[in-house]
């Protein structure tokens, strides 16, 4: 699937709302105050998954990837 350009700039936008202390990374802790009624499983599930250098946090590009690009 191909990103347009709305897609992407709407995932960025969602991305800045995530990360609250602006540092231009998403912790857990950040997805957890983001998404509250997820469970402790789904974002450790989640983060495995989607953190492609295994830092422990979403980069933009790593949560665009988690996003079909
Ligand atoms: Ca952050
Ligand atoms: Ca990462």
């Amino acid at each position: 699937m191909e990103l347009t350009q709305e897609r992407l700039d709407a995932l960025r936008r969602e991305f800045d709302s995530i990360d609250q202390d602006g540092d231009g990374y998403v912790t857990e802790a950040e997805l957890r105050a983001h998404f509250p009624d997820l469970p402790r499983e789904a974002i450790g599930a989640l983060n495995s998954a989607a953190d492609v250098d295994s830092d422990g946090r979403f980069s933009l590009e790593e949560f665009i990837r988690l996003n079909g690009a």
